[in-house]
């Protein structure tokens, strides 16, 4: 069986990835796109954001692993083999990484660090009440691997969470909603918006003007999930009529953010470059090794997309 390590042709991090791969299986044929000796031979693909079209060039593919936690790349691909089973990446080091960056964007927002921020630049010295996290409402748009992960480290610091899933769902500690009606509730009462959805087809677009008035006047956005989950010209209209008041932004419709956007220098807006969690391979290699050996004992195999509902 030969291994196709296929990346983004504009990785950074592609050599730490092959070496990873290699360390981990040494006793594969691991080859790496575009330097691949016979494609008829590649059984297994293992991605992270391939160009589109690759994957259709491999007639005896039998499992695509994606080191990505989400999917909606390749499955915008339009000539992806959808015969073939899509497993996405959950890993606890994602989990624990994601649960860093919402715990620090939301206690940024908490603790006034934008105002504090822009006060500096007036040399303005002004202190501002200072509620504590139990005052606080977070809201989590998807409660997956990492929103309930997230969700769980801000109850622990005393948030109080609200979180929004497909499904009804418990999680302890958490209010759980679902449904437009439960998703109607949650907003209403949310200071702190994180979004974490996958992106697909109901949830693309869904951060817009309609969402942001349905939240009280004030509250703030971070959006750690995908850039085409917002509404650009919404949120610039949400933050400039006061609706909103501060947006931390990891992901963008177009990566990298280009040079010229308004975003990079709208003081409401913070911008990071998709950085919220990082794929790590020491601990997603595991995943997939795993999954190689479940495909050759014909086990079911972990974590695998559901291609009709994109997640
Ligand atoms: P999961 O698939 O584990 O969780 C998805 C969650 O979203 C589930 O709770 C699901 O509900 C909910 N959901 C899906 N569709 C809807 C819908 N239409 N309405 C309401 N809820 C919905 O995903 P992960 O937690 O692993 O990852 C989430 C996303 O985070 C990824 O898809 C990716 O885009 C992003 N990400 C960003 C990174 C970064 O560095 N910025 C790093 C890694 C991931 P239910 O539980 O009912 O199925
Ligand atoms: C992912 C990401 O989906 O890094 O894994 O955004």
């Amino acid at each position: 069986m030969s291994l196709l390590l296929l990346l983004d042709p504009h990785s950074e991090r592609a050599e730490v990835w092959e070496q990873g791969l290699k360390a981990a299986l040494p006793d594969e044929t691991i080859e790496v796109y575009p330097h691949l000796c016979d494609p008829a031979q590649v059984e297994v693909a293992i991605v992270a954001n391939p160009p589109a079209g690759v994957l259709a060039e491999l007639p005896k593919l039998q499992l695509i692993q994606s080191l990505w936690a989400g999917v909606d790349r390749l499955l915008a691909d339009p000539t992806l083999p959808h015969h073939v089973p899509l497993c996405r990446l959950v890993d606890p080091n994602l989990n624990a990484a994601m649960s860093e960056s919402v715990l620090l964007h939301v206690l940024t927002l908490h603790r006034r660090v934008p105002q504090y921020r822009a006060q500096q630049t007036r040399r303005q010295w002004k202190q501002w009440p200072q509620p504590l996290a139990a005052e606080t409402t977070t809201g989590i748009l998807g409660l997956g691997e990492l929103g309930r992960t997230a969700a769980l480290a801000l109850s622990r610091l005393g948030f109080r969470v609200l979180g929004w899933s497909r499904g009804p769902k418990v999680v302890e500690g958490i209010t759980v909603f679902s449904g437009s009606d439960g998703l109607n509730l949650m907003l209403g009462q949310t200071q702190i918006l994180v979004n974490l959805l996958p992106l697909t087809d109901h949830t693309q677009g869904m951060l817009n003007h309609d969402l942001f008035t349905r939240l009280p006047q004030g509250a703030s956005l971070i959006n750690l999930a995908r850039g085409k989950h917002l509404v650009e010209e919404d949120i610039l209209e949400a933050l400039g009529s006061g609706q909103l008041s501060h947006a931390i932004l990891d992901v963008f419709a177009t990566e990298p953010l280009p040079e010229a956007h308004p975003f990079w220098s709208h003081p409401q807006i913070s911008v990071l470059p998709h950085v919220a969690a990082y794929s790590n391979p020491q601990s997603s290699l595991g995943v997939v090794k795993e999954n190689l050996s479940r495909l050759r004992s014909g086990q079911p195999l972990l974590f695998r997309v559901d291609t009709k509902l994109g997640y």
